[in-house]
């Protein structure tokens, strides 16, 4: 070999042996957001050698374990447990014991309340304190102790930490059927594998629990909402017993989704009308049963009258009269009813109005362990809709908004969309029920009414897949939901570096590419998907891809795209104006003043308001039609920008994780120009104008796309 091509080999040699340093092993995206990786070098925060766990509990247990070895491999060195506290020690307690006492002043403790923290350093001991009043406080602690160890050591030392969760319940809800598959979800099975139960416990259900206390989420419903009656019968209950076991230590509490024909169905009983003596008489026993089982059961989960679910109008009844029937039984042991306004019907003239006209007239007549759960969006969890008009409007009741982790109309856990931006931006919308800055979050978490218990709820996104989530960035909204349901006051850009950071790399250029990728991700969806304020364009039934042409003889007219889009020869939009549906009434002055003009309201809502011509001028001075071309090519050439920035980014993540993303990728930029091209070309049938030449031509033909037929087992 020649010395040119000697020095060419070891070029290449060294290059391939610095990028694996850099990228370090493969990852499979198992661990989430506890990468282990070592403090870097310039660290200056707490140097730690030793852990004293003050008490003795479960939670205390797994606390102690959890900093011996979070922290042993963050130091690198060997974390030893002490009973008395020195130099170097971090001390975790509950006030009530006397050394945390003397370390912190008593006083602090009456803020934080069961769950709140203290996190202290003591220069002058050189000792890190994690106080609170419970077990669960400390854990939270810990767990945010570690988060800020890799992510910002500084704070440590500065001031003390001091943190107590916005709402009281931070509640996933699986939609986990008994037979292990997971309605809307796309991360393989469920996780409970209910057929190994009560034998045998999954072991990622131990993990599943950490990775909830690590972002504050403290309970979970574990079977979707389209509930089978089985889950209350005495086997299954014995399997949901062993998960919430499991689940204690780390404060998560078991909720169950119930059918509300139980009683028919399971009991035997002619009927399931709430207000029958031995109706009430069954969930009675049911309900002693459960908690004989289950001490600290949460309470239930209710979808009622919804898409053919059963309820108490069945028989003439109201969803106060089930809702409080069921709520009198849970009463004496402290559990909840969770009752879900997802509902709406066929005859009516406007989907989006009808959870407030059924709802908002039995504001005041729930019991006070009602919640009524609502969707964040009037329609169904869209990639954008205005917020539900129900926050705000129900002053006696209780609100829980509900979000939707797993992303069934946002592509899947195929397309890349970090939904911090969606929850925030839903958070902190003010509503102006009760005059300026009443923001759905201060409406719900109980700053602005009196509610006697407040509580947040997020569809999962969790299934048996390695990587939890189907797609690596998705692990990001499970993150996401737990810290802002724990902190809405933060925001999703800073969550977005954290969880980069706890998961990828430390690397700034990573974690400032990305973060902008994340930022922009749910945007680019809402612009290839429905912008401008159009929804529901998706498939029939499976709800993926775009559909906007989709007619099914005798389908339900409000389950088809054409009632929402309303597409004809003068122009797109659904006239929920004050000259249409009047939906816009249902909102507090000014945003009915807003919605109801279309020269006020703002463009991302506009055709969710207001049907207008093709030529309408847009508020940018561009005609209806070029917009939208506009809007939909903005789309695509995003999703091709996080797919070529994700492509320098080869250098900072580890290759398994960089391939499957990219591959997640190249479905992303495929499939937002196919949004692109179904929903230009379709419209284009009826504005009959023609594309802005500047913009990428359609790479498709309508009538092949309206031929595709998809098989959708991939997706589960
Ligand atoms: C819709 C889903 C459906 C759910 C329903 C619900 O398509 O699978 O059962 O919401 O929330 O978004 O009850």
């Amino acid at each position: 070999m020649n010395s040119f091509r000697k020095r060419k080999v070891f070029i290449v040699l060294f290059l391939l042996f610095t990028n694996y340093l850099l990228a370090g092993n493969n990852e499979d995206g198992s661990k989430l957001w506890f990468a282990n990786f070592l403090l870097p070098a310039e660290y200056e925060g707490p140097q730690i050698s030793s852990v004293v766990v003050s008490e003795e509990s479960p939670t205390f247990s797994l606390i102690r374990s959890e900093l011996i070895s979070s922290l042993g491999i963050l130091f690198d060195q060997e974390i030893t447990s002490m009973t008395e506290p020195d130099a170097g020690s971090i001390c975790v307690g509950a006030i009530k014991n006397d050394f945390i006492a003397e370390l912190i002043n008593p006083e602090a403790f009456q803020e934080i309340g069961n769950e709140g923290y203290i996190i202290k350093y003591l220069p002058e001991k050189d000792m890190t304190v994690v106080a609170a009043n419970t077990d669960l406080g400390c854990l939270y602690g810990t767990y945010h102790f570690l988060s800020v160890l890799r992510t910002n050591p500084q704070e440590l030392t500065s001031t003390p930490i001091i943190e107590t969760p916005a709402y009281d319940r931070r509640i996933l809800n699986h939609w986990d059927n008994l037979d292990g598959t997971v309605e809307r979800g796309y991360a393989g099975h469920s996780i409970w594998k209910w057929d190994d139960l009560p034998e045998k416990l999954n072991p990622r259900i131990i993990e599943y629990a950490r990775a909830n206390a690590s972002v504050g989420i403290n309970g979970t419903v574990l079977n979707n909402v389209n509930a089978s009656p089985d889950i209350l019968k005495e086997e299954f209950l014995q399997k949901v017993k062993v998960v919430a076991d499991a689940l204690r230590p780390y404060g998560m509490r078991v909720y169950l989704s119930v059918n509300f024909s139980s009683p028919k169905i399971l009991g035997g009983l002619p009927d399931s009308d709430p207000l029958k003596t031995e109706v009430k008489n069954w969930w009675d026993n049911k309900v002693q049963e459960i908690y004989e089982l289950i001490p600290d059961f949460g309470g239930f989960l209710v979808k009622a009258n919804s898409e053919g679910q059963p309820g108490p109008q069945d028989y003439g009844r109201t969803h106060a009269d089930g809702a409080n029937m069921l709520a009198d039984v849970l009463k004496p042991y402290k559990g909840i009813v969770m009752w879900r306004a997802f509902v709406y019907n066929p005859s009516g003239d406007d989907r989006a109005k009808q959870a407030y006209n059924e709802f908002k007239p039995l504001d005041g007549k729930f019991r006070s362990n009602v919640l009524i759960q609502v969707k964040n969006g009037p329609v169904d969890f869209q990639p954008r809709e205005p917020f539900s008009p129900l926050f705000g409007a129900m002053e006696q009741t209780t609100l829980v908004p509900e979000l939707q982790i797993t992303k069934e109309y946002l592509g899947f856990s195929d397309h890349l969309a970090f939904l911090g931006t969606l929850f925030e931006e839903f958070l902190d919308t003010d509503t102006y029920q009760k005059g300026r800055n009443t923001t759905i979050a201060r409406i719900t978490n109980g700053d602005i009414f009196n509610d006697p218990v407040t509580a947040i709820a997020g569809v999962a996104n969790i299934g048996q897949d390695t990587n939890w989530c189907g797609h690596h960035f998705a692990q990001a909204n499970w993150y996401v939901f737990g810290r802002l349901a724990w902190d809405p006051g933060l925001s999703a850009r800073d969550i977005a570096k954290e969880w980069l950071e706890l998961t990828f790399s430390q690397n700034k250029r990573f974690i400032h590419e990305m973060s902008r990728v994340m930022m922009e991700s749910r945007e680019a969806v809402v612009n290839y998907m429905t912008p401008l304020g159009l929804h529901h364009l998706m498939g029939w039934s499976h709800h993926y891809g775009p559909e906007p042409w989709c007619e099914i003889p005798g389908a339900r007219p409000d389950w088809l795209p054409k009632y929402y889009h309303k597409a004809d020869d003068f122009g797109i939009g659904f006239n929920r104006s004050s000259t249409g549906s009047n939906a816009v009434e249902q909102y507090a002055e000014p945003l009915q003043i807003m919605f109801d003009d279309p020269q006020l309201c703002p463009d991302k809502y506009l055709l969710w308001f207001h049907h207008l011509p093709w030529d309408y001028t847009m508020s940018n001075g561009r005609e209806l039609w070029d917009e939208l071309c506009y809007k939909y090519s903005e789309g695509v050439d995003q999703a091709k920008l996080f797919k070529a920035t994700w492509k320098n980014m080869s250098k900072y993540v580890d290759q398994q994780r960089y391939d499957e993303v990219s591959k997640k990728f190249d479905i992303q930029v495929k499939e937002a120009i196919w949004w692109r091209d179904a929903c230009l070309l379709y419209f284009q049938t009826f504005s009959e104008k023609e594309i802005p030449v500047e913009l990428d031509k359609p790479v498709h033909q309508l009538e092949k796309l309206k031929q595709l037929k998809f098989d959708m087992t991939h997706h589960n």
